[in-house]
């Protein structure tokens, strides 16, 4: 079995960068809300945004295929090429107000690399993923998708309802799923492992005038929503004294959330050596009741966000924070109630994987940094399961999550050489 010698030559590369960038700016038209982007959980712009990548899978020469939890799948199996498959993708949810990258476009670049390896008679089968659920917006919980792929989707979940009351069950039968099929969702064993390209999001590899980086983990995430419960009552005749204020309260604990975080770190990140990696407390959500200019705030409901490299940090400190939220309550006269949404541990890259994709990103001429994601990514659910590595991309500005979000079209084309040369390699070691 012969490998191809030649990747893309570099006047094929900058003219899939520009394509890529143009098909990330199509999909990113394919939203929920005019003027902005966003694409929740199996919400009806995902129907467009799957039409669209389903014509070109089958393009390639790939079988398509949509699973219970809403994942699009394309397979290329080449003849000739055993059953081991390399898997890639990322998500095709976004946040509200999103920016035209984060997910989308390491599934419109994984298409092209399955586009050059078909090309090229690369025997190695390709697997791509397009993730229906990343983000945790609809539901509140993220990575319902690749939870699906890896085997790992509490059945509990499909009674989670989204803000309109309508369940997880009810939004894949609607999107005209089975859950009942979600078991078979989960990746086979002949999966020799998964790359997800993503944009950096941060402003490490901008700041340091690198194109690439090369991920050695992703820290750990815990998500929490919290209700302050007081009593609602008339803002003129109320005598300060006399309140529970749950929006004074929550506004107190907000604060705390933010100087515990900004505290230095005592424990070094596992992931490596990068500071990028310390402790890093949110809250993003905060919804109040009766939300009401004349009337004290009787109910908030607010949201936690909290990640670390080290788990123990971050352990520490959301039960840190949650004392804090009880006690400024106790102190206050008003409950306070937590939920814990999700824990998800720390994830280390797959060693031998991302010694390959470094080799790799060194072959393209480009220096290795490697860092740690603090971003969490489909990449940290399905290297629970398979072997995981990650490239990243320069965002420039640091931004992300927002639709400033950006990429350089020079970064698209080392990172697509560095993925050919990637593939290729793989391709040499199972032969
Ligand atoms: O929230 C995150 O870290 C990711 O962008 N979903
Ligand atoms: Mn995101
Ligand atoms: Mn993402």
């Amino acid at each position: 079995m012969t490998i191809p010698s030649q990747t893309a030559s570099p006047e094929q590369t900058s003219l899939a960068a520009a394509a890529i960038l143009e098909e990330c700016r199509l999909i990113a038209s394919m939203s929920e809300e005019p003027g902005r982007i966003t694409r929740r959980f199996l919400t009806p712009p995902v129907s467009q945004v799957y039409a669209r990548l389903r014509s070109q899978m089958l393009e390639v020469g790939m079988t398509v295929s949509v699973d219970s939890a809403g994942n699009l799948r394309g397979l290329w199996q080449p003849k000739g090429a055993g059953p081991r498959r390399m898997v890639l993708g990322s998500h095709i949810d976004t946040v509200p107000d999103a920016g035209a990258y984060d997910g989308v476009l390491g599934v419109v670049m994984a298409i092209e690399l399955a586009r050059q390896a078909v090309a090229n008679s690369l025997p190695l089968a390709i697997e791509i993923i397009a993730f229906s659920e990343e983000e945790g917006v609809r539901f509140g919980v993220p990575f319902l998708g690749s939870r699906a792929v890896a085997g790992r989707f509490d059945p509990a979940l499909l009674a989670l309802r989204d803000a309109e009351g309508v369940s997880l069950n009810q939004a894949i039968l609607d999107f005209g799923l089975d859950p009942g099929g979600l078991p078979q969702a989960q990746i086979g064993e002949d999966t020799i492992g998964f790359l997800e390209i993503h944009i950096e999001q941060g402003p490490v590899l901008e700041a340091e005038n690198l194109s690439l980086g090369v991920v050695t983990g992703i820290v750990g995430q815990t998500r929490c929503e919290l209700q302050f419960l007081g009593h609602a009552n008339h803002a003129g005749t109320t005598p300060m004294t006399l309140r529970h204020d749950a929006l004074a309260a929550a506004a107190e604990w907000i604060c705390a959330v933010e100087e515990i975080a900004r505290r230095p770190v005592l424990n070094p990140p596992l992931l490596g050596d990068h500071a990028e990696a310390a402790l890093v407390a949110t809250v993003g959500k905060v919804a109040t009741h009766p939300n009401a200019a004349n009337v004290i705030p009787g109910a908030v409901h607010v949201s936690l966000d909290v990640r670390a490299a080290h788990d123990a940090v971050r352990e520490e400190a959301v039960a840190e924070l949650l004392e804090k939220a009880s006690s400024i309550a106790m102190r206050r006269g008003i409950e306070c109630e937590s939920k814990r949404l999700m824990d998800q541990p720390a994830v280390p890259m797959d060693e031998q994987l991302t010694a390959v994709l470094a080799e790799c990103v060194e072959a393209a001429g480009l220096p290795v940094r490697r860092m740690p994601s603090g971003a969490g990514h489909d990449a940290m659910v399905l290297g629970t399961r398979l072997p995981a590595a990650m490239l990243f991309l320069q965002s420039p500005g640091g931004v992300s999550h927002h639709p400033n979000e950006s990429v350089r079209p020079h970064d698209i084309d080392t990172a697509l050489t560095v993925g050919s040369l990637f593939l290729r390699r793989l391709a040499l070691k199972i032969v």
